[in-house]
């Protein structure tokens, strides 16, 4: 294997690593050479299941179950894990929720479970890692972002004020931490087929017509398309990348888009 890309010996925790994004990074990881920690915050079962689908790859995986909200919790589970299994080499914060509600109808209950899982859930989990990361002088962090790092749009302000956050968040990660020979970046999906826009990418739904049009590339991204530059932002190929966000959106945030009409 290239070392450049290797992974082989490392330790790499992924949140919401029981499915849809997640799984896919996670499992790109895996085949470089990492060993998984996934966490959920629902269900023993959904863990278990991803277990069971890294192992089947020849992985090696572990699981845990806890809420990256809760502070408590991750300092307990992550203390755990590195009890159990070993330093964390690589962090990504992948684990998050949207809501898709006009603002104006949007209770502030809703808003800040938006922004306590997408964005505060990420200052917690790296806040407790980092400093293992800083002690050995060496980590990775990979903070998933989104479009609506960059982009609004109906009905997910919330979502979007997170994620723009979480943008500027790994800028800052960054700033404090490369010092330490810590390299915090971000990636930002387009518009991925995967549960959570299973609701607006169904035959027919109008955004999902709008999606193909809008994107360059002319289709959904498949979660697989991620697993590369999961791989890269955690491996020793990107140790010189700090603060940068890398969006893999099949082309939507290079274009105006274009007529309907055109080809
Ligand atoms: C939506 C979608 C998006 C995608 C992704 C785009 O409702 O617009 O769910 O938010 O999930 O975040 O990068």
């Amino acid at each position: 294997m290239n070392p450049l890309f290797d992974l082989t010996g490392k330790v790499a925790l992924i949140t919401g690593g029981t499915h849809g994004l997640g799984m896919a990074m996670a499992m790109g990881l895996g085949k470089a050479g990492a060993t998984l920690v996934i966490n959920g915050h629902s269900s023993q079962e959904k863990i278990d299941k991803a277990l069971q689908a890294y192992r089947a790859e020849g992985i090696t995986a572990h699981g845990y179950l806890f809420d990256v909200t809760q502070e408590a919790a991750v300092t307990d589970s992550v203390a755990q894990i590195e009890s159990e299994v070993g330093p964390i080499d690589i962090l990504v914060n992948n684990a998050g929720i949207i809501k898709r509600i006009p603002l104006v109808e949007m209770s502030v209950e809703d808003w800040d479970q938006v922004i306590r899982t997408d964005l505060t859930g990420v200052f917690i989990m790296s806040k407790h890692v980092v400093k293992g990361m800083m002690e050995r002088g060496a980590g990775k962090i990979i903070n998933i972002c989104s479009m609506m790092s960059e982009l609004g749009r109906n009905t997910v302000g919330a979502y979007a004020a997170a994620k723009g956050g979480l943008k500027m968040l790994t800028q800052n990660m960054a700033t404090e931490w490369a010092k330490y020979n810590i390299q915090v970046n971000g990636i930002g999906p387009g518009y991925f087929a995967t549960s959570q826009t299973a609701p607006i990418r169904v035959d027919g739904h109008p955004f999902n017509d709008f999606i193909i049009q809008r994107t360059p590339a002319g289709r959904w991204g498949d979660p697989e398309d991620l697993a590369g530059t999961a791989v890269f932002l955690a491996a020793p190929a990107s140790d010189f990348i700090n603060g940068q966000v890398i969006y893999v959106d099949g082309g939507i945030l290079a274009t105006i888009g274009r007529p309907a009409n055109e080809a």
